[in-house]
């Protein structure tokens, strides 16, 4: 297999177990060398510790892709996370042409949102320039939230089918071509992901846990572009992340203090042995 180079832009959360912290290790792990564009630094997560403090590094940004393109450097993928501010949405597209290869595949996780809230210090501005950046993206990987804030649709936690094509339709409105929707679950004890690829739709469902931890749609996002970068299908690499985020959830099970992010080292494992 051709060894591929993915670069991947989100933040470091020093503590907390999402963005960058679990994208290099998931990824790395998938056999991918990977390079990153840190969007900013923090403390930990905005998602529960209070007092975090918060780096932006927006305008380090332009000098650093301009130091990759005259080294000539390009990448076979670009995957992004969450980003610090508006301006560096529009950066980012400065930076898939820049430095992606000529196939680059471009994904876009549009982590902004959650349980029906956009995540502290995001905007209607953000929500807009992210729209842009994600009809622009090979493939994007939001939840249900993220996709209700993409398209100005309702957020329901219990809908239909027709509810969730409504979201699929108004997402390829925007220009998304493949949409992998998480967190579609029309029962109580099952969930699943939907994949949307030119056109086509399936549904991987599986299991649902008592427990949700938090950073699981890095986890998810993180591995998803593993698989695909590996060579796997849309589909194949839908269902691979969904199985592995699952195993994370399930290891983060029976601590009551780890309530910040899941356990997701102890099983790679499992996700590299779901790649061979
Ligand atoms: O997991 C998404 C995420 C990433 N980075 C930071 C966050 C969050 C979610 O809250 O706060 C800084």
């Amino acid at each position: 297999m051709a060894y591929k180079k993915v670069l991947t832009i989100q933040d470091i959360s020093c503590v907390g177990q999402c963005s960058l912290t679990v994208a290099l290790p998931i990824i790395s792990a998938c056999g991918i060398e990977t390079c990153v564009l840190p969007s900013a630094v923090l403390s930990t997560h905005t998602a529960g510790f209070k007092g975090y403090t918060f780096r932006d590094l927006t305008e380090d940004m332009p000098a650093i892709k301009n130091h990759w393109v005259s080294e000539g450097i390009k990448f076979d993928a670009v995957y992004t996370g969450y980003l610090g501010s508006t301006k560096q949405i529009e950066y980012v597209e400065d930076i898939f042409s820049s430095v992606g290869s000529e196939d680059c595949i471009t994904i876009v996780d549009p982590a902004m949102a959650d349980n029906g809230n956009l995540y502290p210090g995001f905007d209607d501005a953000f929500v807009e320039a992210m729209k842009n950046l994600a009809g622009k993206a090979q493939y994007i990987v939001p939840n249900i939230t993220e996709a209700c804030f993409l398209t100005g649709m309702e957020y329901k936690t219990e809908y239909d089918k027709e509810y969730i094509q409504m979201l699929l339709d108004k997402l390829t409105a925007l220009g998304c071509r493949n949409i992998i929707l998480t967190g579609v679950s029309y029962s109580a004890d099952k969930t699943g992901v939907i994949v949307l690829e030119n056109g086509a739709l399936s549904y991987y469902e599986h299991e649902k846990l008592s427990n949700s931890c938090h950073g699981t749609g890095d986890i998810y996002a993180s591995a998803f572009v593993g698989a695909l970068v590996r060579g796997k299908s849309s589909y194949d690499s839908a269902k691979i992340a969904a199985d592995y985020t699952v195993e994370c959830i399930k290891a983060t099970a029976q601590e009551d203090n780890h309530w910040y992010g899941a356990k997701f080292e102890p099983v790679l494992i499992k996700l590299i042995e779901a790649l061979a």
